[in-house]
């Protein structure tokens, strides 16, 4: 059976990578969120893209959480001199994958035939597709208006009160080929939500036209793993952004938030504590540990997530 996967940056490439490590190649299409793309010094940069890329290519920097390891920052000491933008920090590794990207999306290539190029050449056998082809903007709406993604997250650091989130070109953005024959395929077996925040990086996918009807429609589980750990997000700005949105802070959210498209939902074992509320709404919860630090952890919640499936990796 093949298993969809749904997933942003950090968090969400963790599993992905985990999914990775233990489907075949034919087995697994990981589609990964568009919103937070955007345009940088004539550069197109995909965010959630290349921390996919990094993590199944094992490129991915564990620390910082984003960018390839062993960076150096030359080009960005270099632009500075040149008095170019500096709030964006493009490493030189790093800087590689996004010309190689712009030129060829400047040449014709579509950001699916692109990202299949790049990842090819990686070494990546599995398929990781951009939701879609065409530009969808995630926006957070502030006192100062709507700020584009990377100018909140990056610049802004996520300081400013959050007010709502947008997708700037939704409807009207039509799901990647890829993205399309995967939720139509006979042979799907799960779709897995990974633990990325729910409101800037899995909405963005959902927003994609027709993905929340066709993932509806599909008689097949789908299993979400909680970003929250301990009642709070392990990185980034989802406990802080759940409060701006009156939302409590906690797996009801979660679970609240993707509704009646959800059928289970993976909690930390340090929120083992919210199961029985969980369950009593219908929901079928597994409580397992979800901080992946190492490669047997994203593997083990890899193969738990499929199991809760019915899918034995
Ligand atoms: N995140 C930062 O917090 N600061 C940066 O300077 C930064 C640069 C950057 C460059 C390439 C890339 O692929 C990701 C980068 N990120 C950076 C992460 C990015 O903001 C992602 O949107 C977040 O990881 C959220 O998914
Ligand atoms: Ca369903």
């Amino acid at each position: 059976r093949h298993v969809l996967a749904l997933s942003g940056g950090v968090g969400g490439a963790k599993l992905a990578a985990g999914l990775a490590a233990i489907l075949s190649p034919g087995e697994l299409t990981i589609v990964v969120n568009n919103g937070d793309d955007f345009e940088h010094l004539g550069l197109t940069i995909c965010p959630d893209i290349d921390s996919v890329t990094y993590a199944l290519a094992d490129l991915n920097d564990t620390e910082r959480g984003w960018g390839v390891k062993d960076e150096t920052w030359q080009a960005m000491v270099m632009l500075r001199d040149l008095g170019e933008a500096d709030w964006f920090n493009l490493g030189d590794r790093d800087m590689a994958m996004h010309i190689a990207r712009s030129w060829r999306l400047r040449a014709g290539e579509t950001l699916s035939q692109v990202t299949s190029r790049l990842t090819r050449s990686l070494g990546i056998a599995h398929a990781i597709v951009p939701m879609s082809d065409a530009p969808l903007r995630t926006q957070v709406g502030t006192a100062d208006g709507w700020l584009d993604f990377q100018r909140y997250f990056v610049a802004e650091q996520c300081r400013p009160v959050a007010t709502g989130v947008r997708f700037a070109g939704a409807p009207g953005t039509p799901p990647s080929p890829a993205f399309m024959a995967a939720l139509a395929r006979e042979d799907l077996g799960a779709i897995v939500v990974c633990p990325s925040n729910p409101y800037l990086s899995v909405d963005p996918i959902l927003a994609v036209d027709g993905v929340r009807e066709a993932l509806a429609a599909r008689r097949v589980p789908l299993v979400a793993v909680s970003p929250l750990v301990g009642g709070t997000s392990l990185k980034g700005p989802l406990a802080k952004l759940l409060g701006e949105l009156g939302k409590p802070v906690g797996n009801a959210s979660i679970a609240g938030h993707y509704g009646a498209l959800l059928d289970h939902l993976a909690i930390d074992i340090a929120d083992a504590a919210d199961a029985a509320s969980l369950q009593r709404s219908g929901l079928n919860v597994i409580v397992t540990p979800t901080v992946m630090r190492n490669t047997r952890d994203r593997e083990q919640l890899a193969q738990t997530v499929l199991a809760a499936a019915g899918l034995n990796g």
